[in-house]
């Protein structure tokens, strides 16, 4: 709980160095070790509930939405018909939230290692976590590389909702590992990932995207705005086992009915092609121009 003084979480790490953010604090809900990472809860002033894993902000309840359903519906509405679905982490369940509430969406798996931030989410983020009791679910709690070892030509879409690439999460930033999840996808399968943010991990982004490159014959960068991550933005990297897929031009628009019938708050079909729009110091350097 080093990162709450004077009433005031403020999240610092080498990966965003001489830069911080600060929520104050009302009240500390939780705040344990688990096998894996420091889980903290806390209620904050401004926005809700907060998930902290090992002193870096996950989730709040204010602005969750934005990533949840742009992480899960950008490659979603990007495949022609996204039946079966695999995420890996996202133990918030916020993910699972969004997936589940496609009309293609027959059967989900998750992959998550860590019960304890499942648990502790149903606890304390209803809101989020309310897809774990759907029946589209098979939760598989345990480690991605070795699920998908197992689950070859499975999938239509992959997700991976990680934390940042230190600890844990950092395997998940490597080639071995999206090498896997192309033989974890079916023909014509997409994929997703946390792709961290532009400002502050360019370098990062570029080896990601590059590697991508080798591997898959369309790969995209999109990003979302969201004020409690770093910069106030998260990027997604995309790729698709299908030659033809345009990632900025959605195969299923929704209509304005749909996102309110949906209850989506930050994805609609212009936000989709707005999110490949990269300003030119990002698209020159990861040589996605147009
Ligand atoms: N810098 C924090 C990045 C966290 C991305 N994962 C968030 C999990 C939300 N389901």
């Amino acid at each position: 709980m080093d990162a709450i003084r004077d009433g005031w979480f403020t999240e610092t790490s080498s990966l965003w160095p001489g830069q911080a953010l600060s929520l104050q604090v009302e009240e500390v809900l939780h705040s344990a070790r688990s096998k894996y990472q420091d889980i903290l809860v806390f209620r904050s002033k401004s926005y809700g509930t907060v998930l902290v894993l090992d002193g870096c902000i996950q989730c709040t309840e204010r602005d969750e939405f934005a990533y949840q359903e742009m992480i899960a519906l950008l490659p979603l509405n990007s495949h022609p018909d996204p039946k079966r679905v695999l995420i890996i982490g996202g133990g918030d369940g916020g993910v699972l939230r969004e997936v589940i509430k496609h009309p293609a969406v027959e059967s989900v798996v998750q992959c998550e290692i860590d019960e304890e931030v499942i648990e502790v989410s149903k606890r304390f983020l209803p809101g989020m976590s309310l897809g774990f009791a759907s029946p589209k679910l098979s939760l598989h709690v345990g480690d991605g590389f070795k699920f998908m070892k197992e689950n070859k030509d499975s999938f239509d879409v992959i997700i991976t909702d990680s934390s940042d690439p230190i600890g844990p999460a950092e395997s998940l930033f490597q080639e071995s590992y999206f090498q896997l999840m192309k033989t974890a996808l079916k023909e014509g399968g997409i994929l997703c990932t946390q792709g961290e943010c532009q400002w502050i991990h360019l370098p990062l982004i570029k080896k990601v995207t590059g590697f991508c490159r080798s591997l898959f014959p369309t790969v995209a960068y999109a990003y979302c705005t969201i004020p409690t991550y770093p910069c106030g933005q998260i990027g997604f990297t995309l790729c698709s086992k299908n030659k033809d897929t345009c990632f900025r031009n959605p195969l299923r628009e929704f209509t304005n009915e749909e996102v309110v019938a949906m209850k989506l708050r930050y994805y609609n079909s212009t936000m989709h092609r707005a999110a490949f729009v990269l300003p030119q110091f990002s698209a020159q350097e990861l040589g996605l121009m147009d």
